[in-house]
């Protein structure tokens, strides 16, 4: 069983882990802690993509000597094999870690079986501490590995009656600005934020991270669907603040393809589904290829409808304003459910207060 300290290091591992969201697709967050003979910690990691080294292999290259005869608490199951770094089980073998105490089981058909290479070399290995904690936190990399596709947020913002914006289209500022920070600051957690073309024409939205004016140093990929490639050349999303795909069919002109390439973007020609829209399985395929493990749907209600009648949807991030309009944009369209009985159900996780506005966040059941 894990002690105290045991325990505590797993806490900090967490963190460790949930600091680099958004900077290691397409791989997991892992956070690492070395305790040494007696208990104390001697080492901290944890896994930033463009850094290369795994978890573990910082908080080794930390604890140094030190490792010798400690402990390895890791949030994910250290890696069997050889990829891109040598393998984790074997480098804390050699480093002389006599016990390692790990959170979640590698589901990485490539790198599972890391506890066995340990017991093998006579390392005592416990699983499942903070389980929970640490899955939540690398959730949207365990289903994105276990469907090979990008795990789907569909955030939406709106009135209390359920508009995103009014009848003339306006929709500037329906909730306030504590809403509007935590999407940046979720924006900022994610590989991808997809829009469909409507939302290009109605809003003409930035995609990127900003805390206040100040553009933030990381941003993630813009994904605009847009089965026609009618996405206008001056269109903010193509001003090259940040990578821009721009997900097409068949169905789009030749010379406007090119012409959105011109800008910088990139321009995929995907299969369309029976509706004429880009296949929205097509578009998740080709993102998890790129390496995208977590894609934010921001809106419009058709490209959100077809996601949630397709069941592509894993989490629902919901910021209700208090303001009533009547009229104007649905939050979602295109859903095929004429009775309630095929509505689409889903559990309440969180509610918080922001500012006036409330943000909810729904899992389906
Ligand atoms: C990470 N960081 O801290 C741990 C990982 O391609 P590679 O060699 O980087 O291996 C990636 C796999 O290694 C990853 O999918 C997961 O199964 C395992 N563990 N990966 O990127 C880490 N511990
Ligand atoms: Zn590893």
């Amino acid at each position: 069983m894990a002690n105290e300290t045991e325990t505590a290091a797993m806490h900090r591992a967490v963190a460790l882990a949930v600091s680099a969201l958004g900077r290691t697709a397409p791989n997991p967050v892992v956070g690492a802690v070395i305790l040494d003979a007696g208990g104390n910690v001697a080492g901290e990691g944890r896994h930033v993509f463009a850094e290369v080294d795994h978890a573990e292999t910082a908080a080794l290259k930390q604890a140094g000597e030190r490792a010798r005869g400690g402990t390895a608490v890791v949030t994910l199951e250290p890696c069997a094999r050889h990829g891109r770094t040598p393998s984790c089980a074997l480098t804390l073998v050699e480093a002389g870690v006599v016990r390692v105490v790990y959170a979640v089981p590698d589901p990485n058909p490539a790198q599972s079986g890391g506890a066995e290479v340990l017991r093998a070399s006579g390392v005592d290995v416990e699983a499942g501490l903070l389980h929970d904690e640490a899955a939540r936190d690398n959730e949207a990399w365990l289903v994105a590995v276990r469907e090979r596709r990008p795990f789907v947020t569909w955030k939406y913002a709106a009135s209390l009656d359920g508009r995103t914006s009014a009848a003339d289209g306006s929709s500037k500022w329906v909730t306030g600005p504590e809403a509007r920070a935590d999407v940046h600051r979720i924006r900022n957690e994610v590989d991808a934020v997809a829009v469909g073309i409507s939302t290009v024409l109605a809003d003409d939205p930035q995609l990127t991270v900003r805390f206040g004016e100040t553009l933030h140093e990381r941003q993630p990929l813009r994904v605009v669907v847009d089965s026609t490639a009618r996405t206008p050349l001056d269109a903010r999303v193509l001003d090259g603040s940040a990578r821009t795909l721009v997900a097409t069919t068949g169905a789009a002109p030749a010379e406007r393809v090119e012409a959105l390439r011109a800008t910088g973007a990139e321009v995929v020609v995907l299969p369309a589904a029976g509706d004429g829209h880009t296949s929205v399985e097509a578009l998740l395929a080709h993102l998890f290829a790129a390496g995208v493990v977590h894609l934010l749907v921001e809106g419009g209600p058709k490209l959100a409808g077809t996601l949630v009648d397709a069941r592509l949807v894993d989490r629902v991030l919901g910021y209700v304003a208090p303001v009533a309009i009547g009229s104007g944009r649905p939050t979602l369209d295109n859903v095929g459910a004429p009775t309630i009985d095929d509505a689409w159900r889903l559990r309440l996780d969180d509610v918080t207060r922001l500012g006036d506005d409330v943000r909810m966040i729904w899992r389906p059941v």
